[in-house]
């Protein structure tokens, strides 16, 4: 008897609607590596249609007040708060992460993105500029019209409500495209925004993959506004397609973010961050940091405890409540770990903890994409596994002898998106701050994410920022009005 999957259409105008072309794409589960549900393998004719809705929908949404406004958005944060078990588990299924990590980190958070953008626009003013005798000019920042928001799958829900509340709550209206790996909790949204009363053709999500509904979006010339987050390749075509209309877009990409531990750091501390950051959602978060550089005269006790700790992680069913590693998101993305852990090895390093795949954790599970948290040392800093990307469960460790010398190496690299400082020395924490070229400095701490402020990357690791009043800029367009006195 052949089971029927769950279909995940697209959403549009206020109904879930069938592709047009009636394809799907299997969705799979990373944990047992078998298609669970089906998702719409979309195209342009559905941007198109999308796009048409979304634009009858602009008039009234844009006009309505704030405060309404504001109500839908904080009606959808208590719907999903309601409802954060079932999204919970649907986001572990999706992507392969830890029940108890989307329970206390994806959900949550994405409930916080609709509340604080829902408040945000009920306590911002406009500037007013006064030209001594001669004229006020005062600045309206109004809506730009359809948005076009496209997300990875590390964070899923998480990313697309970072983008999705901002966008609607200052009047624009948009077309968001979750990632094909984790369409899930995107499609749960849908309801609850039906639920919410929010008005047809606010929110319109089309799925399918990058080349197809991605680009379509990116290259339609009525969706004038582009935030994308994924990765640093997928960035530059992004670019180049906005280029020629001249969209206003924002990219978050990818990163290779450096982790200092001074030998005048809370060691402790420094080690329990240190493996967070490393391994929290198997690596597969843009922020991991994942070359850590250590002083030399406490590296050695460093890299043992810190070895002694990861190896504590509990691997094993992402539905499990005990599970702190789960799955890689899919196949290519385990093949790609696994092929950076081998050149790490043709690059002379030495594989301390892990490199390989784990037992699996039970029968379920068996088919899943699995990998150990993985410990390289004795690399060079210039060697490519130290230079790209690798996206999993894997750091490099690195002895460094001072100050300047590991500012030079942290800043060699073509990514800067966030950094790691451990030390108790403040002055040492401000120069090194300031020296760094990451868009997110963190001391003694990391992932400490406060709603207000900047966040984004330099260099390969993007352009623009989203966060706070940076978010609510870029989905506004100023406009002065000089009025003569
Ligand atoms: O991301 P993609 P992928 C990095 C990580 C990973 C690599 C590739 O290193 O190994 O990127 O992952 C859509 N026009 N990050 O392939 O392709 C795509 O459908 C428009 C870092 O999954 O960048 C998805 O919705 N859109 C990252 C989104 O872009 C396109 C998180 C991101 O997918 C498109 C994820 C196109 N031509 C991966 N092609 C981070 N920094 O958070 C694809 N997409």
């Amino acid at each position: 008897m052949t089971q029927t999957l769950v279909r995940i259409n697209n959403f549009i105008n206020g109904e879930f609607v069938e592709p047009i072309n009636s394809r799907y794409l299997d969705n799979i589960e990373p944990a047992t590596g078998k298609t669970y549900s089906q998702v719409a393998d979309s195209d342009a004719y559905d941007v198109d249609f999308s796009v048409a809705a979304a634009e009858k929908a602009i008039p009234d949404w844009s006009k309505q007040p704030t405060a309404e406004r504001s109500g839908f958005l904080l009606r959808i944060a208590d719907l999903i708060e309601r409802d954060l078990e079932k999204f919970a588990r649907a986001e572990s299924i999706d992507t392969g992460k830890p029940i108890s990590l989307a329970r206390t980190l994806d959900i949550p958070r994405s409930i916080a993105n609709f509340r604080f953008f829902a408040t945000a626009i009920l306590h911002t003013g406009s500037e007013a500029h006064i030209t001594d005798n001669v004229a006020f000019n005062y600045t309206l920042r109004q809506p730009r019209g359809i948005a076009g928001l496209i997300s990875p799958w590390n964070l899923p829900l998480y990313l697309l409500s970072w983008k999705i509340a901002p966008a609607i709550a200052v009047g624009n209206t948009v077309i968001a495209k979750p990632s094909e790996l984790t369409p899930m909790t995107a499609y749960m949204l849908c309801e609850i925004a039906r639920e919410a009363g929010l008005p047809n053709g606010v929110l319109n999500i089309v799925h399918g993959t990058g080349p197809n509904v991605g680009s379509s979006i990116t290259a339609h010339p009525k969706i004038n506004t582009i935030s994308f987050t994924g990765g640093t390749a997928t960035g530059r075509k992004v670019a180049e397609a906005c280029a020629p209309f001249f969209k206003k877009v924002s990219l978050e990409l990818g990163g290779k973010n450096p982790n200092f531990v001074f030998a005048d750091a809370d060691l402790e501390a420094a080690i329990a961050g240190s493996v967070r950051s490393s391994f929290a959602n198997q690596g597969q978060v843009c922020l991991c940091g994942s070359r850590v550089f250590v002083e030399k005269s406490i590296y050695k006790e460093f890299v043992d405890r810190f070895i002694g700790q990861a190896s504590q992680l509990k691997q094993g069913d992402p539905l499990d409540e005990q599970t702190e590693q789960g799955a890689i998101v899919n196949k290519t993305q385990l093949d790609k770990v696994k092929f950076y852990v081998d050149l790490a090895q043709k690059e002379g390093g030495k594989i301390a903890l892990g490199g390989s795949a784990p037992q699996p954790p039970n029968e379920r599970c068996c088919e899943g994409y699995f990998f150990q948290p993985t410990v390289i040392t004795g690399l060079s800093v210039s060697c490519r596994t130290n230079r790209e990307e690798i996206f999993g469960p894997v750091v490099t460790i690195t002895p460094f002898d001072n100050e300047e010398e590991v500012i030079n190496h942290a800043n060699d690299v073509e990514y800067g998106l966030s950094s790691s400082v451990w030390t108790q020395n403040l002055s040492r924490a401000h120069r090194v701050a300031e020296r760094i070229n990451t868009g997110t400095v963190w001391v003694n701490c990391w992932l400490v994410r406060d709603l207000r402020v900047p966040f984004g990357g330099m260099k390969q690791s993007g352009v623009g920022r989203e966060g706070g009043e940076e978010a609510l800029r870029f989905f506004t367009e100023p406009k002065n009005v000089c009025i003569a006195k």
